[in-house]
């Protein structure tokens, strides 16, 4: 039997989850994707605590998959992943975003557009004016890997709700830039090869993150982690051929 974990979710968690679908539903037309079957909702449990994951993906004209998941690790671990995949025809950055805590804090929020062929001008300008009415007392430094983010990726610990509050307006911010943008956007398929180049790099990097991997390995055992994390975290549109447009 399935349970819904959103509930039991930090606050934020909810706000944010609900924010994302809110501004998928308002700027884009929203069409089903099929994850594989065994891999929209999963339990694992091997050393330790119980891990549930919920995954919600839909694709679009110019989004080959939207995916938001919402995880949650016994009960003091919860995480929040969202990723949004343009079609290799769309000369658009990847809108990432990654929140993780429980007890009542969180200690990782992370988001970003982050360039595939260079950040368009509308993105940067977009990007500056959300953040610049900002102030975080705790930015965290970026792993190596994370040299694909943009100049404007924010990386905090939100130290209280005016902050939460404030990673919320953000990332709305963002989001709601780039769903605009992708709308009016039309394709270009010749720079397909090299846009694909660009996702490419982002998604080897982003399997390099090691916090991740080891909460999904914990749960599921290396050789299922490592499917998850190219197939469903950040898989490429070659191995997605079922998902046809
Ligand atoms: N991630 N995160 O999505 N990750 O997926 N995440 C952590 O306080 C999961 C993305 C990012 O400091 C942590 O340190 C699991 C996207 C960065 O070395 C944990 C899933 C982005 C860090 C997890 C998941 C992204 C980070 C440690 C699948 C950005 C810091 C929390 C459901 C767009 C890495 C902490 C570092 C951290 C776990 C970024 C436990 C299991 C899309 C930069």
């Amino acid at each position: 039997m399935t349970t819904s974990i959103r509930e039991q979710l930090h606050p934020l968690l909810q706000r944010l989850a609900e924010a994302i679908e809110a501004q998928w539903q308002k700027h884009l037309d929203l069409e089903p994707y099929f994850l594989p079957d065994d891999l929209g909702y999963v339990e694992g449990r091997l050393e330790g605590e119980k891990l549930i994951i919920q995954n919600r993906c839909y694709q679009t004209r110019a989004f080959r998959k939207l995916h938001l998941e919402l995880a949650r690790v016994g009960n003091n671990l919860d995480i929040l992943h969202c990723v949004m995949f343009p079609r290799p025809e769309y000369a658009l950055p990847m809108f990432g975003t990654d929140l993780v805590g429980g007890r009542g804090q969180i200690s990782a929020a992370i988001v970003d557009l982050s360039p595939v062929v260079g950040l368009p001008d509308s993105y940067d300008k977009a990007m500056s004016a959300a953040i610049k009415a900002t102030h975080f007392k705790q930015l965290r430094e970026l792993p190596t890997w994370g040299n694909i983010f943009s100049k404007h990726c924010l990386f905090i610990r939100p130290e209280n709700a005016q902050e939460e509050d404030d990673f919320l307006t953000v990332t709305t911010a963002y989001l709601e830039h780039h769903c605009k943008q992708a709308q009016q956007l039309q394709p270009n398929p010749e720079a397909a090869s090299e846009i694909l180049a660009g996702q490419t790099n982002y998604c080897t990097q982003q399997q390099l993150n090691d916090k991740t991997r080891r909460v999904l390995q914990k749960a599921f055992g290396d050789a299922w982690a490592e499917r998850y994390m190219n197939t469903v975290l950040f898989d490429l549109p070659a191995e997605d051929a079922t998902n046809k447009h």
